[in-house]
């Protein structure tokens, strides 16, 4: 979660194993360093072990490992835009499954249930090439069951359905549940490792047609739900094979992010920004009181 401490509100970071979290955090803790985009580093940053690892593992040409399921760590960034408004950002890394169990148990632990309630807004992560398509309940009507076979009868609900479930959950215990369309908590999404995609899309248009179902419902329970693809690394690594290219020109060089008019840019600091932009705060010059 990243909670950005605007009259003590928060942005809930939610992303589920393998879809590149710990390496947009890393990729962006450095950015926020160099401070070349709509964000950067106004302070002391705390806590920053799990993103300096991966770092390390970038600097070398190769992609960092999978963070442990029992992992939460928040690291704290002090951040200003260029018109000085001011945020702390509590960015995560956790374990991904995390998420998964919430939604197979239908269970937020209480840990999550306050990271929800403070949260203004909420950035979903979602790797389309990890998302299963199949059918489902939903795209098979129950009358198809009647002669399948006894061992073919389970059909579990597609990941566009997991992830309805999800939302639909975070609504509910964010005290949010009787309100349409929602305001808050904004929502952003991004489309993870776009590279891989090989589109040449606008966001929205490819989140569409890959899981309708999920864009429908945030269309229809959202105000205005934004959708930017992100490639953290700008390319694949390996975790054991070097990449050189990455190593001459350095990690920084790598990366960037397709915006909503489907025109990119490299500054990862971007769908931060527009989300602090979204929470229409405009406190410049102030950093709010905690
Ligand atoms: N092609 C490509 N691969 C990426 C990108 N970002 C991350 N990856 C790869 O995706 C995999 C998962 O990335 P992580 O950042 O470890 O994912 P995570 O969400 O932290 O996963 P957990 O730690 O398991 O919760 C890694 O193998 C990365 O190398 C990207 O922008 N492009
Ligand atoms: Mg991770």
């Amino acid at each position: 979660m990243i909670r950005v401490s605007l009259s003590g509100d928060s942005i809930l970071l939610l992303g589920e194993s393998g879809v590149g979290k710990t390496h947009y955090g890393a990729q962006l803790l450095r950015r926020l360093t160099n401070g070349d985009g709509a964000l950067r580093m106004d302070g002391h940053a705390t806590n920053l072990d799990p993103f300096e690892a991966a770092l390390a593992s970038l600097d070398e040409g190769m992609a960092a490992g999978h963070t442990a399921t029992t992992t939460y760590v928040d690291s704290l960034w002090p951040v200003r835009d260029a018109a000085g408004r001011r945020a702390d950002l509590v960015w995560p890394d956790y374990g991904g499954e995390q998420i998964r169990t919430m939604i197979s148990s239908r269970r937020v632990q209480n840990a999550w249930l306050a990271r929800v309630r403070n949260a203004r807004a909420w950035l979903l992560l979602i790797r389309l090439q990890q998302t299963r398509t199949d059918d489902d309940i939903f795209s098979r009507p129950l009358v198809c069951l009647r002669d399948a076979s006894a061992e073919n009868r389970e059909i579990p609900i597609s990941d566009q359905a997991r992830l309805i479930e999800l939302l639909q959950m975070l609504i509910y215990v964010a005290g949010a549940g009787g309100r349409r369309p929602l305001d808050r908590p904004r929502l952003g999404m991004l489309l993870t490792c776009w590279d891989e995609l090989g589109l040449d899309l606008a966001p929205t248009v490819a989140l569409e047609a890959r899981l309708p179902m999920l864009w429908e419902f945030l269309r229809s329970t959202w105000h205005t739900p934004f959708v930017m693809g992100l490639s953290a690394l700008g390319r694949s690594l390996s975790p054991e094979r070097q990449d050189d290219e990455y190593v001459a020109r350095g990690a920084e060089h790598f990366g960037y992010v397709v915006q909503p008019d489907g025109n990119r840019s490299t500054d990862l600091t971007l769908p931060i920004h527009l989300l602090l932009d979204s929470l229409g705060q405009r406190q410049s010059g102030q950093r709010a009181p905690e």
